[in-house]
């Protein structure tokens, strides 16, 4: 078992594009363990294998109150979109700075399960968001490129400023 580090902006490997998962081994399953074990440290709603420098297709995701939902979800596609829907999201690259997104309200997933078993289901609400919100990980995007420019520039500034505090 072990927390990993997770990257945090501006690192350059959060902008890293992953490759879709082909083997279901022992390594695989120890990274899955230790995604988990770094999400609920770190108390983050999801977690994508991105973040912590495994630049594989998965991630793991706990939206429930008693974080007793644990998912995990290995070469992710969304299938189906419906609606629009804007919340408040935060990201544990970007620690301490949260920013209104714009995203699609319901979606259909497919997705591989740890066990490499074919998997589809519907989402909608924080999990719905959160589901995107790390698609868009492993895809090297993260929440701020959905933001205005002007946006952007105001929570970056933010959080550099939160970064030098903490020195
Ligand atoms: O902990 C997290 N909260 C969150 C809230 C709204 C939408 C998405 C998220 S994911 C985030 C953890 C994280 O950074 N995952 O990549
Ligand atoms: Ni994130």
């Amino acid at each position: 078992m072990a927390s990993l580090f997770v990257l945090v902006y501006p690192d350059d490997r959060l902008r890293i594009k992953a490759e879709p998962v082909l083997q279901f081994n022992a390594q695989l399953k120890q990274e899955i363990k230790d995604l988990f074990e770094t999400m609920y440290e770190d108390h983050g709603v999801g977690l994508a294998a991105t973040q912590v420098n495994i630049h594989k297709r998965m991630f793991v995701m706990d939206c429930s109150e008693n974080k007793s939902t644990p998912l995990c979800f290995i070469n992710p596609e969304i299938i189906y979109s419906e609606g629009e829907a804007l919340s408040e999201e935060g990201c544990l690259s970007f620690p301490g700075v949260y920013a209104n997104v714009s995203r699609t309200a319901k979606i259909r997933v497919k997705y591989l399960n740890e066990l490499g078993e074919a998997q589809e289901r519907a989402f909608e609400n924080l999990e719905s968001m959160c589901v995107q919100h790390e698609i868009d990980h492993l895809n090297g995007i993260t929440f701020i490129d959905h933001l205005s420019n002007l946006k952007r520039v105001r929570l970056l500034k933010k959080l550099q400023k939160q970064q030098r505090q903490a020195l």
